[in-house]
This record gives C-alpha cells, sequence and structure tokens, in this order.
C-alpha cells in the first residue's frame, strides 16, 4: 500500500480536530457574546494545528486515543491562538493578516481582541482542570503546572516574547548573538512545541528514558520549526504563509537567517532534524509521523 504523506495526515487530523471545537463554545445570549465570538473566529481561521497533532501523535506512541488526548490538545491550541491574536496587536506586531484572514483586532477591534486573547488563555487552563483532560488527579496538575510554565513569564513563552520585543541582540558581542536568538526562539516558540510532545508523553505514561528522549526531539524541532519560519518570513509568498512577510527585515530583527544566511541556516535547520529523527528511533515504526512531522516542519509553505 502507498505510504500517506504526512501532510495528508496533518490534515485529516486537523479536520477531525476542528470538528471538535463547536463542542467548546457556547454563545451567551447577551452582549459579552462578542468576546466568545472573537475567540472562535481566531481558532477557526485556519491554523496547522500542529501542536495538538503533536499532543495526539506523542500521546499515541503509548495508545492513548484521540478523545483521550483531545482536552490537551485543544487546550494548547487555545493559548497558541491566544498568543497569535496579542502578538498581533499594534503594540506588538501590529499585523492585519493572520493565517490568512484579517486578525482578530481588524475584525473585531483592538479591545476585543485583548481580551479575546485573555478568554483564550484561561479557558484553556478550564479546560486543562477537568477531570475529562486525565481522571487522575495528580497528572492532571502535572499537565497544568506545565503548561504554565511553558507559556508563562519565567522560562517560557512570555518571558521569549519580552526577549523578542527589547530586540536587545544588536548590542552585543556576535559570539553570544547566536545564543541569545536561540534562547528567544527556545522560549517564544520551543516551549509550546516543547509542551506538546512532553504532555502527549505525560498522558500516556512515559518513563523517565522515553520523556528524555522526546524532550530531546520536542527541543531541536522547536529551533528548526523557528529557523523555517525565519527562512519563510524571507523567501515565502504571502498568499501561502498567510500573514504579511519580511518583518523580520523591516524591523531590523536579528534571526538565524541575519546571523548566517540562508543557506547555512537551512543547513542548522537540516542537521537538527537530522538529530531530532534519531532522537526517537527507540520507538521504531511507531514514531514513523514524528520523524516525517520533523521533516515536514522546515520543508512548510506555511
Ligand atoms: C503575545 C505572550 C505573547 C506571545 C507571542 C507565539 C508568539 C509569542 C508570537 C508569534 C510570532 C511568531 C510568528 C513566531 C514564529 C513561530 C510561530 C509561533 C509561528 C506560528 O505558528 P504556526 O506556524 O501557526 O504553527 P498556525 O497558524 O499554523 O497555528
Amino acid at each position: 500500500m502507498l505510504k500517506k504523506d504526512i501532510k495528508d495526515i496533518l490534515k485529516e487530523y486537523a479536520l477531525r480536530f476542528n470538528q471538535e471545537i463547536a463542542r467548546y463554545f457556547t454563545f451567551p445570549q447577551g452582549d459579552e457574546r462578542r468576546v466568545s465570538e472573537a475567540m472562535h473566529y481566531s481558532l477557526t481561521r485556519g491554523g496547522k494545528r500542529l501542536r495538538p497533532f503533536l499532543v495526539y501523535e506523542t500521546a499515541g506512541l503509548f495508545g492513548v486515543s484521540f478523545e483521550n488526548s483531545l482536552n490537551t490538545a485543544m487546550a494548547l491550541e487555545m493559548l497558541h491562538t491566544y498568543s497569535l491574536i496579542h502578538d498581533d496587536l499594534p503594540a506588538m506586531d501590529n499585523d492585519d493578516l493572520r493565517r490568512g484572514f484579517p486578525t482578530c483586532h481588524k475584525q473585531f477591534d483592538e479591545a476585543t481582541a485583548i481580551i479575546a486573547g485573555d478568554g483564550l488563555l484561561t479557558y484553556a487552563f478550564e479546560i486543562m482542570s477537568r477531570p475529562s483532560t486525565v481522571s487522575n488527579c495528580q497528572i492532571r496538575c502535572r499537565l497544568i503546572e506545565m503548561l504554565a510554565n511553558a507559556a508563562g513569564a519565567f522560562n517560557g513563552m512570555v518571558a521569549g516574547q519580552m526577549l523578542d520585543l527589547i530586540g536587545s541582540a544588536y548590542s552585543i558581542r556576535k559570539d553570544d548573538q547566536e545564543d541569545l536568538i536561540k534562547r528567544i526562539e527556545e522560549m517564544k516558540t520551543g516551549r509550546l512545541l516543547r509542551y506538546a510532545v512532553e504532555a502527549g508523553a505525560v498522558l500516556g505514561g512515559a518513563n523517565e528514558e522515553e520523556l528524555k528522549a522526546l524532550i530531546n526531539y520536542s527541543r531541536r524541532i522547536g529551533i528548526a520549526f523557528q529557523i523555517a519560519d525565519d527562512i519563510l518570513d524571507v523567501t515565502g509568498d504571502e498568499r501561502t504563509v498567510g500573514k504579511t512577510l519580511h518583518k523580520d527585515e523591516n524591523q531590523n530583527k536579528m534571526t538565524f537567517v541575519s546571523l548566517y544566511g540562508l543557506d547555512t541556516s537551512r543547513q542548522i535547520a537540516v542537521d537538527l532534524i537530522q538529530a531530532a529523527q534519531a532522537d526517537i528511533t527507540m520507538f521504531g515504526p511507531r514514531a514513523q509521523n514524528l520523524k516525517d512531522l520533523a521533516s515536514y516542519i522546515i520543508n512548510r509553505n506555511h
């Protein structure tokens, strides 16, 4: 039988995932309905669903079903979507286009977009705290703490965003620039990708050795993902990527591409992906989708 392409496997998962979103929404009758609509708008306009897929595939290594990984996957996608809404705001990246559609503040208004982000962030934790996410309280608390840590201000996504906004990479020695860029990218983009894999492993009851291997895999794909994003910013097609491009260059942002150029950056990403694939050989053919996804991450066009 012909092997299915990872792009199609991801699309099929995204379709299934998208069909479940309605179950997570209620739209109040009063004027407050507007914020639910804005949350729903941003969650349902496009999105590759990479993070949910990573949760599903990693948990699947240990026999966890789609249904039993769905709450964790959904909460993570909501949290990711909040970060995109806030990142697009005029005070941050000031973007009009996200996932090929008007950004939340363009479709609604700025204040609504801010609280839609807040709403998605809060709802993510409500979903995680539900007994249906995982019946074992200890595992549930562990997953919630891990998510707060990955998204948070000390060593997580919010910290990465702060560093990125300060944009201090230009003011330091060249030798230290790569370290700083890696730190920003590991926190800003990497921590949620890592959470996806780690949460899947915890849901599946992975042992220490398995968890370590999966964390290594996720850290490497996290950096490669960001490098691919930086490359797309320079070489991509705006209609396909679905967001404004050349922003890094226009904002004079320090990235792997500005530091090393396109070819070396591509090579660094390829090496990372090969190492990530080697990290998970212990899982044998069951991890084929995770291996293929790693390659897809650097070969994607959006
Ligand atoms: C506002 C606290 C706060 C954080 C924002 C995630 C983030 C931090 C900013 C987004 C800026 C950005 C474009 C980062 C590059 C990596 C990234 C997260 C890309 C978007 O993820 P994809 O490609 O997007 O998985 P889809 O739309 O497919 O979900």
